[in-house]
């Protein structure tokens, strides 16, 4: 007995419930409900027979109501009769009469049928594949191991890869990192509990700076939801706030489909996506013959044009400003060539906010490096002169400090980040190369203005002599901050990516360090210390091929140590660049500046060279300035993953 889906109203033709039989049916037989014809139906595949296997396997199943075990006798080959009277649980040690056979119907996974050698989690990751997933961090464990299977399987040919981490944060940094560089999403992969509470850091880290990510967290097993069992925490609640979509994967589920609605979410919205999998459910057996799915037809380009009619308001403005400047934020990162060819028709000089450093070489004389609170005295001069602000990509951060009564053209793709904060004179909702690309096309009509370039190089001129003032101080308690990025600015070589902690570490980065073409990648708006080292792992997976720096303090890098092995064990050539100061010395630093006492910021370290060592890395310690260069060089040039551990001064920052 069968079922028939009309494919256009979704109308069932039953057999079973006292439809005619399929054949019998007339050919112009039509469906009752809109009638289509009945070359629209389908016949629906029934996992009925599988799932009735299912109860019928595990009526010989025994709970130990102590501690949950389940002795299996398909699994032990034994029944329970047979077992003797002085039997105990292998877990608990509990006598037999503390067990009870399940009667339960768990819907589980089903013995193979013939022709059947697919599961759910199969054609989860298959189309993950087809949506371009490459990479999924995480850790594998009980409540996922369904789906860590199907994972395996496809990593093996090659087509998707795995990185187990010590620590489920540092997968979704990693993830979230990939995406910061990529634009793409990377997936994460935890159990449920624990696991999954694990990995909220990173999501939210994606999240608040806008980039694509899929969370795949295990769960425990469907019959089980609800009365607070072990690892049992309401994941679809834990995860509403940080997920944009968020959804079980259930028996009868389309899996494929659920795939696509979640990766069209993160990647449309550049938001997190996640889905669960309770544990039964991973390794339902579905058809050989069960559809994958693509994005093919599901997903738009976003390369959306602004309204003529912003266009035009904003070349009038340009045409009559005198001194416009350009602020490109980190969403303009993927549209830098149509700037800078914008900025150089016209004479504009171009700062960046912090995440978006290096964004345009400082050695470009239109560039003004870094504004703000990481920034430099260039931008901040410029843009204090400036009578127009063209804002591609930033959000106004405190951070940044972006003038808002300065006359603001902003363009965005997303039309809630424009005048967010405060009201902009023009906003412009497109997409940054898009509209950029546009004003290239129109560039004739707005007047070229007076060149900036020598005013600027002479700015600064002014600012790297300072810098080379404070790179000479010395206290002889550690070497000082524009002294270590004096010479990382000279020996990272240009085609580097540096992903970077959070701390005075990181602020003086944003300060000294001149930028080429590197790629930085940091914790923007969630701000969160220990993301450096892990998000170096995920950026070398979106860029194997180019070096892969990652900066960090001691108090950072402190969180996510363990991912050291990872580098190791993986083969990620990561160099670490560790600034100790044996202290968290931003917080010092505002303790101080609130005149409260310095107070628990002290830190009582290992020796990270030696720990690098351990882990099987290169390590090398530097307390010396004279040594500096060379080591930085040694650590650079080395094969695989090695750390630079220099003892830096708290003060000199
Ligand atoms: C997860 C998290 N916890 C706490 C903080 C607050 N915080 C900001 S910077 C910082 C100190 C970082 O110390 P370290 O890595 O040694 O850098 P330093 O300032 O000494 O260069 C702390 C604790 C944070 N941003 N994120
Ligand atoms: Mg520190």
């Amino acid at each position: 007995m069968a079922q028939y889906i009309c494919e256009v109203c979704q109308y069932i033709h039953d057999e079973d419930k006292g439809g005619e039989k399929w054949e019998n049916l007339q050919e112009n037989w039509t469906c009752p409900l809109c009638s289509s014809p009945k070359s629209v139906f389908k016949l629906v595949e029934h996992q009925d027979s599988k799932i009735n296997s299912v109860i019928e396997s595990l009526t010989s199943q025994y709970l130990c109501e102590v501690c949950q075990y389940i002795y299996d006798e398909n699994k032990e080959g034994k029944s329970w009769e047979a077992l003797p009277d002085d039997w105990v649980c292998p877990l608990c040690s509990s006598p037999k009469s503390v067990f009870k056979k399940i009667e339960t119907e768990i819907i589980s996974a089903a013995k193979p049928e013939p022709g059947i050698s697919k599961t759910v989690s199969d054609i989860i990751v298959d189309t993950m594949i087809n949506w371009g997933i490459k990479y999924v961090f995480g850790m594998v464990g009980h409540s996922n191991l369904g789906l860590a299977e199907a994972i395996r399987k496809r990593s093996e040919t090659g087509d998707i890869h795995f990185i187990g981490v010590r620590h489920e944060g540092a997968a979704s940094f990693a993830a979230s990192a990939y995406g910061k560089l990529t634009g793409k999403p990377a997936a994460c992969l935890s159990i449920a509990g624990p696991g999954a509470t694990n990995l909220l850091t990173g999501l939210w880290d994606a999240k608040v700076d806008r980039i694509p990510i899929l969370a795949l967290t295990g769960q425990i097993d469907i019959q089980f939801f609800g009365p607070g069992n072990f690892q049992e925490i309401d994941l679809s609640k834990a995860f509403e706030s940080v997920a944009s979509w968020s959804q079980p994967v259930l028996p009868y589920s389309n899996y494929a489909e659920l795939v696509n609605l979640a990766l069209k979410n993160a990647i449309q919205k550049r938001d997190v996506a996640h889905l669960i999998f309770p544990n039964h459910v991973q390794e339902i057996e579905v058809p050989e013959d069960t559809e994958v799915s693509s994005p093919e037809g599901r997903i738009n380009p976003i390369e959306i044009s602004p309204p003529a009619e912003s266009l035009d308001k904003a070349l009038e403005m340009l045409k009559n400003a005198q001194k416009p400047a350009i602020i490109v934020g980190h969403g303009a990162r993927f549209s830098m060539d149509g700037i800078i060819q914008f900025a150089e028709k016209l004479n504009i000089p171009i700062i960046t906010t912090f995440k978006a450093k290096g964004l345009i070489p400082d050695s470009h004389p239109l560039a003004c490096g870094v504004l703000g609170r990481s920034g430099n005295p260039v931008s901040a001069y410029i843009m204090a002169n400036s009578d127009l602000l063209m804002v591609l990509g930033a959000s106004f951060s405190k951070h940044t400090g972006i003038m808002q009564q300065k006359p603001i053209i902003q363009i965005d793709f997303d039309p809630l980040i424009l005048g967010k904060f405060h009201a902009v004179t023009i906003p412009i909702w497109g997409e940054i190369g898009t509209s950029i690309n546009l004003m290239n096309q129109q560039v004739n009509q707005i007047c070229v203005k007076s060149d900036c370039r020598k005013e600027l190089a002479e700015h600064w001129e002014k600012w790297r002599q300072e810098k080379q003032r404070r790179a000479n101080q010395d206290n002889g308690t550690g070497l000082s901050s524009a002294f270590i990025f004096e010479s990382l600015s000279r020996l990272i070589p240009d085609n580097a990516i540096i992903a970077v902690d959070v701390g005075n570490n990181t602020y003086s980065f944003g300060q000294y360090f001149e930028s080429a073409s590197q790629s930085v990648i940091m914790s923007g708006y969630l701000g969160s210390i220990g993301f450096g080292y892990p998000a170096a792992i995920g950026a070398w997976a979106g860029d194997p091929d180019r070096p892969i720096i990652a900066i960090t303090g001691d108090g950072g890098f402190g969180q996510y140590m363990g991912e050291l092995t990872t580098a190791v064990k993986y083969k990620i050539p990561i160099k670490h660049i560790l600034l100790n100061n044996s202290e968290l010395g931003k917080i010092s630093k505002e303790q101080r500046n609130e005149n409260k006492t310095v107070w628990s910021t002290e830190l009582h370290n290992p020796d990270f060279s030696k720990f690098a060592e351990n882990c099987g890395a290169l390590g090398i310690r530097v307390t010396q300035k004279t040594e500096l260069d060379e080591m930085v060089s040694k650590v650079l040039n080395h094969k695989g993953p090695a750390m630079l551990e220099i003892i830096s001064d708290a003060q000199l920052i």
